[in-house]
C-alpha cells in the first residue's frame, strides 16, 4: 500500500464509521505493522474510541455552537460545516502533514453534511492533491439487508464516488448482528434483479430500468461484509482498498 494513503469513512448516521475507523486502524497496525494516523472530522461527537491525531473539535464543536449561539442540533451542525468550509486549507494541511502509512478519516454522523454541502468535496480535493484518497462507503445493514435496500446502498456508494471524486468501495458493517448471504446476490446481478422484481410494492418497470444501472455498477464495484465489533472482514476490506487503488492507477 502507498504511504500516506487517505481513507475516508462515510455512511449514514450510526452505521459504524467511528467503530470501523478504530477497528480497521488497529487491525492494520497489528497484522500489517502499518503506522496509522486517526482523524476526527465530526464536530458533534462527544466520545471517541481512538485517540485522534487531528481532531476538528479543536476548531469547532456542535455543543459549543448550541450553547453560545442558541442553535438547535441541526442548525449547529450546518454552522459547524460552514466553519469547517471556511478553514478547509488549514484542516487539509493538518491532515496531510500527519506522517503515517494510513490516515483514517472519520466523518460527521450526518452523512449529508459531508456529502451534500460544499465542505466534504472541497476537503476531499484538498487532501488528495499530494496523496491518493479512497472512500469507504459503509451501508446501514438494516437498509442493505433486502435486495432493494442493497441496490439503494450501492447507488449511494456511487453518489459518494461522484461527489467526492475518489474511488469508493462499499462495505456492509455489523454483519455479526445481521443475516448474511447478500454477497451472493451481488456476485450475480441476474439473481439480484430477480429478487428485486419479486419484492412487493416495487414498481416493476421502474425497478427493471433501475436494475440496468445497478448491473453496470456491479461490474465495477465489489462489496464486502465486515464487523467493526468482531474484526471480521478486515482483510477483505484491505484487499478491496488495494484493488481500488490498482484500478485507478495509483498502484500496480
Ligand atoms: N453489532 C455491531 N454493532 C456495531 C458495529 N459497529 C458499530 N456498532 C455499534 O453501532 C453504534 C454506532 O456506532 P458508531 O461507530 O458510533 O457509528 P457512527 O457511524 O460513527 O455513528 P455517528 O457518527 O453517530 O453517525 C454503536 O452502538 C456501536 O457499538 C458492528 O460491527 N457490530
Ligand atoms: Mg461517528
Amino acid at each position: 500500500m502507498i504511504r500516506g494513503l487517505n481513507v475516508i469513512f462515510i455512511g449514514p448516521a450510526g452505521c459504524g464509521k467511528t467503530s470501523l475507523t478504530k477497528a480497521f486502524g488497529e487491525w492494520s497496525e497489528r497484522e500489517l505493522g502499518m503506522t496509522i494516523a486517526y482523524v476526527n472530522l465530526d464536530p458533534g461527537v462527544l466520545n471517541l474510541p481512538y485517540k485522534p491525531d487531528y481532531d476538528v473539535r479543536e476548531l469547532v464543536t456542535v455543543h459549543r455552537l448550541m450553547l453560545e449561539e442558541g442553535l438547535g442540533p441541526n442548525g449547529a451542525m450546518i454552522k459547524a460545516s460552514e466553519i469547517m468550509d471556511e478553514n478547509i486549507g488549514s484542516i487539509a494541511e493538518k491532515i496531510t502533514s500527519l506522517d503515517a502509512d494510513l490516515r483514517l478519516i472519520d466523518t460527521p454522523g450526518q452523512m449529508e453534511l459531508f456529502l451534500f454541502r460544499p465542505m466534504g468535496p472541497r476537503l476531499s480535493e484538498a487532501i488528495s492533491k499530494n496523496s491518493p484518497s479512497i472512500t469507504v462507503y459503509i451501508s446501514d445493514p438494516s437498509l442493505a439487508s433486502s435486495p432493494s435496500g442493497l441496490a439503494i446502498s450501492l447507488s449511494m456508494a456511487l453518489i459518494t464516488w461522484f461527489r467526492l471524486s475518489t474511488p469508493t468501495v462499499p462495505v456492509i458493517n455489523k454483519v455479526d448482528a445481521f443475516e448474511r448471504g447478500l454477497e451472493k446476490l451481488l456476485m450475480d446481478p441476474s439473481m439480484l434483479k430477480k429478487s428485486l422484481l419479486m419484492e412487493e410494492g416495487l414498481i416493476a418497470d421502474l425497478a427493471t430500468e433501475y436494475m440496468s444501472l445497478v448491473e453496470e455498477l456491479l461490474k465495477s464495484m465489489r462489496i464486502v461484509e465486515v464487523s467493526a465489533k468482531t474484526g471480521e472482514g478486515m482483510p477483505a476490506l484491505y484487499d478491496l482498498i488495494h484493488e481500488a487503488l490498482c484500478e485507478c492507477g495509483d498502484l500496480s
